[in-house]
């Protein structure tokens, strides 16, 4: 049996790669590390992952770190569970990961921008880190806004862990003030990705860790922004 361990913590990145284990179906140990205690800092877990960030998957006892690997990773591992669509060449293999690359480098960025503007500047100007980050957004939310009038799915009619990703997106910015509402493809996107039994089951997973951190005083909540 494949030993498979996700290092992870509510509610960040680490929902992508968990929304995939769960649609692989295969068991697994959701093990979330305690930021607010910096044990992603920590001698131990920077073994697994030296950049000391979630996720970082243990298969069979080997660490694997970034969502663009991972995704790619437990996709050859795993081809019946279909995470990302068949490519017919090496071309079409690379447009793929180039989707996924959207998603860490140019999205991710931005989501942390709006959710998390003060760990980029001081107090007066996270306001503006945040608007500026929502106004560089807003020309990628109509990117996929676009893509998804040509089906329900980024790939047409089907799901991929690709939607997983957007989906994180989604949900992270629209927690954060984003104005996700000016987008409603998206918005049903995200509606139909949430009703999924395998993204039910990985919510529910968040859900247990974070009421766990809760009881402890351990959950993390970013400092707040300033009235505009
Ligand atoms: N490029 C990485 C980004 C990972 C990342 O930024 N993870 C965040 C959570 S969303 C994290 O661990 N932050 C903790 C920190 O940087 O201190 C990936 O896609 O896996």
């Amino acid at each position: 049996m494949t030993d498979i361990i996700l290092y992870a913590a509510p509610g960040s990145c680490s929902r992508v790669p968990c929304i995939a284990l769960e649609e692989i179906g295969l068991p697994f140990d959701y093990r979330p590390v305690v930021f607010m205690q910096g044990e992603h800092k920590s001698p131990d877990y920077k073994k697994l992952n030296p950049k000391g960030k979630v996720p970082c998957l243990v298969i069979d006892g080997e660490p694997l770190t970034e969502n663009v690997a991972i995704l790619s990773y437990l996709n050859t591992r795993f081809p019946d569970a279909a995470l990302l669509p068949p490519t017919a060449n090496e071309l079409e293999r690379m447009r793929q990961l180039a989707d996924l690359c959207f998603c860490s480098a140019t999205l991710h960025p931005l989501v942390t921008r709006i959710r998390m503007p003060r760990f980029f500047a001081s107090t007066e100007a996270a306001r503006s880190v945040f608007d500026t980050g929502c106004e560089a957004m807003r020309e990628y939310f109509q990117l996929i806004e676009n893509r998804l009038a040509t089906g329900p799915w980024w790939y047409g009619d089907s799901w991929s862990a690709m939607d997983g990703y957007l989906y994180w997106v989604f949900w992270r910015v629209d927690g954060a003030g984003f104005p996700t509402a000016d987008y409603p493809r998206f918005s049903d996107h995200a509606r139909r990705l949430e009703q999924r039994p395998a993204v039910q089951r990985a919510l529910a997973r968040e859900q247990a860790a974070q009421a766990g951190l809760e009881a402890k005083g351990l959950a993390f909540k970013p400092p707040p922004l300033p009235d505009a």
